[in-house]
Formats: C-alpha cells, structure tokens, sequence
C-alpha cells in the first residue's frame, strides 16, 4: 500500500461553487496542510466525475498528497487516483481490493465494531466513523457516540478518522480518542478563508493525536 498520512482528511463537495472557485477552494485547502483529499460528488455523471477529478488530481499532485475518489472504483481506477472510498451500500472492500490491488488506498465508512472489524477484514487501510456532530453536508447519516468511535479505534489496527459536523471550536470531545485524524466538509469547503482554516484544523488534529 502507499503512504497515506490522514491527519486532515479534507473532502470535497462542490455544492453551490462553479468549478473555477470550487478549485481555488481545494487548492487553498492543500496550501493550508490538507494530508489527504476526497473528492466526493453524488449528482455528477461518470464522465463529468471524471473530469473534474483530473483537475483535482493534478491539485494533489502539485503538493504530494494523495486523492481519494468517494463511491466510485471505476472513476477512481480509471483516472489514476491514488485511492477510493466505500460505504455500506457501495461496493464491498474485499471485491474493490480483487479489482484495485494492494497498492491502491481503499478507505470504508463504519459507523459500529463490527463494521469495522469487517471493513478491516476486507482489507480496508483507514476508516472514516460518524458523523460526531449534525452535518449540514448533504449525507444521509446517523451520529455515532464517540464511545463506539473509541470502540472502533481500539478494535482495529488501521487508522480512524472522526467524521461529521467537525470544526475548530469542537473536537474537543475527540481528546483521548487514538484517532488518526479528522474528516472535513464545510468546515474547510464554505470557511471564508479556506488555507487559514486548514491551517488550523491541521493544528488542532496534531495536538489530538499527541493526546
Ligand atoms: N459522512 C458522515 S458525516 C459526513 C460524511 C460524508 C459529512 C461531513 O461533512 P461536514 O461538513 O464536515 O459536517
Ligand atoms: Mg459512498
């Protein structure tokens, strides 16, 4: 598998940008420390996934991280991402491995133990659980306690994430929890200033990780 570091995950959404500003947005985004991009869009066609994730890719590129494309391990093999992210009703990580191979990333959503034990069975290499906190980002979702997050990251050997409604004024309920770092939205994607808030969501993410 590559080297992947999911300190801030930061995921995409495109939602009410043009796609000139929805780049700017990304590309501040990894100016200001994002380690990992998702790039998660659910109303566009295969061909337009495709295009707009190549123009995200040669974003990453440019500052060495690698790009996650939700849902779609077709969009993502085919367009030469470094990884992909599935879901409990996306295609299921065992049969996405046969197709992608060791050495692509494949990422799995969970939101209880055995979810997780399952995805990490299939040979998942990090988990996203929640959402923590109502999200505004359009999801269907349930919350997760950050009891059974806790549960999850010592059940399995690969990385967790926290995921859902995280901004800088609340993860503190993270503190004491061994995640591998935070999934963000709209804290990064709507923030008037997009690399500022990266630069402080990557802050806060080190210091949880020390805790
Ligand atoms: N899965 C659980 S919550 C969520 C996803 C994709 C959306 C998180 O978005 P935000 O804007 O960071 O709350
Ligand atoms: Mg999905």
């Amino acid at each position: 598998m590559r080297d992947f570091d999911t300190t801030l995950y930061f995921i995409t959404d495109s939602t009410g940008f043009g796609e000139e500003e929805f780049l700017r947005r990304t590309e501040e985004a990894l100016k200001g420390g994002a380690t990992i991009v998702q790039l998660r869009e659910k109303d566009k066609t295969a061909r337009e996934y495709v295009s707009l994730a190549r123009k995200v890719h040669t974003l990453t590129k440019k500052y060495n991280v690698p790009l996650i494309i939700d849902d779609r391990v077709d969009v993502a093999l085919g367009m030469g991402a470094e990884g992909v992210h599935l879901g409990q009703s996306d295609m299921p990580i065992d049969i996405a491995r046969k197709i992608l191979g060791d050495d692509f990333i494949i990422g799995a959503t969970t939101k209880t133990v055995p979810q997780a034990l399952e995805a990490y069975r299939q040979g998942a290499d990090y988990l996203g659980v929640g959402a923590i906190y109502p999200t505004t980002t359009k999801v269907k979702t349930v919350l997760t306690s950050t009891e059974t997050l806790d549960a999850i990251c010592k059940a399995v050997p690969i990385p967790v994430n926290a995921i859902g409604g995280l901004n800088k004024n609340n993860t503190h309920v993270l503190e004491g929890i061994d995640i591998a770092g935070i999934c963000v939205v709209s804290a990064i994607m709507k923030a008037d200033d997009p690399k500022g808030e990266a630069e402080t969501l990557l802050k806060i993410a080190k210091e949880l990780k020390r805790k």
